[in-house]
C-alpha cells in the first residue's frame, strides 16, 4: 500500500483481534494504521493498574507475545507470582515477571498525572511499536459480570479467578455513561481527516466490541462518517469459540456462529457495518448475511502463523479497496 491510501482504523479488543492488528501494522506504513482498544477489562489489582487488551495488543505489536498462554509476554518466568505466594498473596491472576514491569511502569506513570493515552504512547515507544495505539477512553469503564445469584463481579474476577463459572445474567459497563471516547479517535471520525476504513478485528463481538461501540455515541459517529465500515468474524462456525467464552454466551443467548455475530451487529447497530469477512467454512451462510444488507467477503480467517495475519490483513485492505463508497 503506498502511504496515499490515507488512514486505517482498527477496532480491536483480546487476542483475536491483536492478531490481525498485528497483520494490519505488516501490510501498512505506521502512520496509516490507529488501533482503538477495548478497556472494560481493566482492573486494579495488588494496587497495580492491568489493562489486559492494551497489553496483548502491545506484545502482539512487538513480537513479546505468549504465543501458548494466549496473554502476557514469551520467555515469562515467574519468580515474583511465586513469592508473592509465598507471603500469602493472591496468585490466582498470574503476573510474569516479564509482565509485571508493564503494570508497574503503567501505574507509575498514571499515578504522576499521565493520561491512559500518554502512558500507552510512552509504552508503545519504548516496545518500538511505531503505529498509533489508543485506549477508547481516558475515563474509567469497568466490564462487570451479573452472575444469576445476583452477584455482580469485575470482569477479572469473574473471568480468571472464578473461570466463567457462575452462570451469567447480563453484562454491564460501569463509567459507561459518561465515559469520553478518546479524542484522538474523535477527530478521525468526525471527517476531520483522510480516513480510509473503520475494521472492526475479530474480537469478542460483545466483551470486546460493544463497549467501544457504546461508548460516547462511537456507533453514531461511526454511522455519520463517510468511511466505511468492515468487521472480521471472531467465530468461524466450524471451530465454536472453545472455553470459558462459549459458555458465557451460551447463558446469554449470544451468537455462537459467522451469522449470528452478523444478524448481533446488524440488530443492535443498524446502520454501522457495510461490509462483513468470514472463513471459507461458512460459506453457506454468505445469502443470509447479505439478505441483512452487508457485503461478504470470503476467505481464510484463521491466524496460527504471522504470514497468515498478514495475508488476512492483505485480504482486507483490498476488501476496503472494493467495498461500496
Ligand atoms: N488470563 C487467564 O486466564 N489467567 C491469568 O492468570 C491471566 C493473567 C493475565 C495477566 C495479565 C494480562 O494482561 C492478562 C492476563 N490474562 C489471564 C488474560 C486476561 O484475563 C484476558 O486476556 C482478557 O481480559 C480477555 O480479553
Amino acid at each position: 500500500m503506498t502511504a496515499d491510501q490515507g488512514h486505517f482504523l482498527a477496532l480491536s479488543g483480546g487476542v483475536g483481534g491483536a492478531k490481525l492488528a498485528l497483520g494490519l501494522s505488516q501490510v501498512l506504513p505506521p502512520e496509516a494504521l490507529s488501533v482503538l482498544v477495548n478497556t472494560g477489562d481493566d482492573f486494579t489489582h495488588l494496587g497495580l493498574r492491568i489493562c489486559p487488551d492494551l497489553d496483548s495488543l502491545m506484545y502482539a505489536l512487538s513480537f513479546r507475545a505468549n504465543q501458548a498462554l494466549g496473554w502476557g509476554q514469551e520467555g515469562e518466568t515467574w519468580q515474583f507470582l511465586e513469592a508473592l505466594g509465598q507471603l500469602g498473596g493472591e496468585t490466582w491472576f498470574r503476573l510474569g515477571d516479564r509482565d509485571l514491569a508493564t503494570h508497574i511502569q503503567r501505574t507509575q506513570w498514571l499515578a504522576s498525572g499521565l493520561t491512559l493515552t500518554e502512558v500507552t504512547q510512552n509504552l508503545c515507544r519504548n516496545l518500538g511499536i511505531k503505529i498509533t495505539v489508543l485506549p477508547m477512553t481516558d475515563d474509567v469503564v469497568a466490564t462487570e459480570i451479573i452472575c444469576q445469584s445476583g452477584d455482580v463481579l469485575a470482569f477479572q474476577h469473574y473471568f480468571v479467578r472464578e473461570q466463567c463459572q457462575p452462570p451469567v445474567l447480563n453484562v454491564q459497563f460501569k463509567g459507561i455513561e459518561t465515559a469520553t471516547l478518546n479524542p484522538a479517535v474523535g477527530a478521525l471520525l468526525d471527517g476531520r481527516s483522510d480516513l480510509t476504513a473503520v475494521i472492526i478485528c475479530p474480537s469478542n463481538p460483545f466483551v470486546s466490541v460493544k463497549p467501544i461501540l457504546d461508548l460516547d455515541q462511537t456507533a453514531e459517529r461511526l454511522i455519520k462518517s463517510a468511511a466505511p465500515v468492515i468487521a472480521v468474524s471472531p467465530i468461524v462456525s466450524g471451530l465454536a469459540i472453545k472455553g470459558p467464552a462459549a459458555k458465557m454466551m451460551g447463558e446469554m443467548s449470544l451468537p455462537t456462529s459467522a451469522l449470528g455475530v452478523a444478524e448481533y451487529y446488524v440488530s443492535n447497530y443498524p446502520g454501522v457495518l457495510d461490509a462483513f469477512v468470514i472463513d471459507r467454512a461458512d460459506e453457506s451462510c454468505r445469502e443470509a448475511i447479505e439478505a441483512l444488507g452487508l457485503q461478504v467477503f470470503i476467505t481464510e480467517t484463521i491466524m496460527q502463523s504471522l504470514e497468515d495475519r498478514k495475508r488476512l490483513a492483505d485480504d482486507v485492505m483490498g476488501f476496503c479497496k472494493s467495498m461500496r463508497a
